[in-house]
């Protein structure tokens, strides 16, 4: 007999950047209780599910106690009595509760809220790891993590244009020994950056944020550093950016480093990067609705490299479907929040999945001690995870997360270049 939902409870509490968020607890009959922390992003799609903010001067605008109470007076009392285990029937609720598309009447935070709460409390009731209750038998690979260690765009108040570069140690033979060679290549990354009397602040994913030439020169310290920790670069450890584009352009054309281009004259750009350093993932290469560069994108560097569509696709499966059929990339990034519940997100998992593109799992730039995302990419064997530097608490309880599941679970193993089909 499944257990059912008793109660649930909303609480207005901080994200990682000291703006508020949701916290929910949902209480199941038998005295166990599950809980969700919601993520926020700053370089959103237009397409995302609407985050609900209470506006006015608390909080700069940035309130959340309207979508608290939504939970608490219109979502919690039409759960009660359900039984936690039909996912997809509470998520279809929840949607029909709202009905707006974006999910913008009751919040994507406060939807998102409390899927991922009711999710929690599944699995707390069997007494079973969030990642089997979700992948069961099947769930099997700890993914290779992109660590992002160079923080730029709308992450930093630096002038690099580019938003994220991350670290890819596909090379390891464990999870553990993956952070330890993206550790170990932080490390040496900030001793660098210190040498040339650059500042070693950090942005908001926890990476250095220093001001620099052009994004090229971030490429070359970051090949230096992965050298002067003992490592092959593109063989041990591999690089990934983030351009985060739709930042980057104007009525003009896209702004990059100081100059207007043309798509033709970005894919170049990116054409170079490839052939010059050991890049194998760009994100967000073009803008959410530039389909037609994206086509050309696909078309020209999509044999070479994983093209991965964020706010192109904002885990949206009509969108992914789109992108499907104009060939518009060949990889997918996840965000919950994006969508706004779980099954919609598995959904778009198991849609990509099926049509041999790669799946990312992402935290968001505004995080929380949440680890439900670092379950999700074992669970559906993303075999990729992208959740900031191997610095600050709210990104390394991912990291620690899969450690410890690494060291208790036999039946594990670490995705390696599998995960990029090399
Ligand atoms: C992204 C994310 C996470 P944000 O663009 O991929 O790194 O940033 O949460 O600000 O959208
Ligand atoms: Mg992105």
């Amino acid at each position: 007999m499944s257990d059912i939902v008793r109660t649930m409870r909303a609480y207005e509490i901080l994200d990682s950047r000291g703006n508020p968020t949701i916290a929910v607890k949902v209480d199941l009959q038998s005295g166990v209780s599950g809980w969700a922390r919601v993520p926020s992003g700053a370089s959103t799609g237009a397409h995302e599910a609407v985050e609900l903010r209470d506006g006015g001067t608390r909080y700069q605008g940035k309130g959340v106690q309207n979508a608290c109470r939504n939970i608490n007076e219109i979502i919690g009392p039409a759960l009660v009595g359900m039984p936690v285990e039909a996912q997809w029937r509470i998520d279809q609720l929840l949607r029909d509760l709202d009905g707006d598309p974006q999910k913008a009447r009751l919040g994507a935070n406060a939807v998102l809220g409390v899927s991922l709460a009711v999710l929690n409390a599944a699995a707390a009731s069997l007494s079973v790891p969030l990642y089997r209750y979700i992948g069961g038998t099947n769930a099997r690979l700890l993914p290779v993590p992109l660590l992002n260690v160079v923080n730029g765009g709308v992450h930093a108040d630096n002038n690099v244009d580019i938003q994220e570069f991350m670290l890819v140690p596909a090379g390891a033979r464990t999870f553990a020994e993956a952070m330890r060679m993206a550790s170990e290549t932080y490390h040496a990354l900030k001793s660098l950056m210190q040498e040339r009397g650059l500042r070693t602040a950090v942005g908001d994913e926890g990476g250095f944020a220093p001001d620099l030439n052009d994004d090229r020169e971030v490429l070359d310290f970051l090949v230096q550093a992965i050298e002067k920790a003992g490592l092959k670069p593109g063989q041990d450890m591999a690089l990934a950016l983030d351009v985060a584009a739709n930042e980057l352009l104007t009525p003009q054309g896209y702004r990059l480093s100081g100059q207007i281009r043309t798509v033709d004259q970005l894919v170049a750009f990116y054409q170079e990067i490839l052939d010059n350093y050991p890049v194998i993932s760009i994100e967000d290469g073009l803008a959410e609705d530039d389909w037609d560069g994206w086509h050309y994108l696909q078309q020209e560097l999509g044999g070479r490299a994983q093209l991965i569509g964020d706010d192109l696709f904002v885990t949206n499966p009509t969108r992914i479907l789109k992108g499907m059929e104009q060939q518009s990339a060949n990889a997918v990034l996840i965000k919950l929040n994006q969508i706004g519940t779980v099954s919609e997100t598995l959904e778009a998992i198991r849609l990509s999945q099926a049509h041999g593109w790669h799946t990312i799992v992402s935290h968001r730039s505004g995080e929380t001690e949440d680890t439900s995302i670092a379950d999700l990419s074992v669970a559906m064997n993303t075999g990729q995870l992208k959740t900031g530097a191997p610095a600050r608490s709210e990104r390394v309880a991912k990291y620690n997360r899969l450690i410890i599941m690494e060291a208790e679970d036999a039946q594990l193993e670490y995705a390696g270049w599998g995960a990029f089909g090399r």
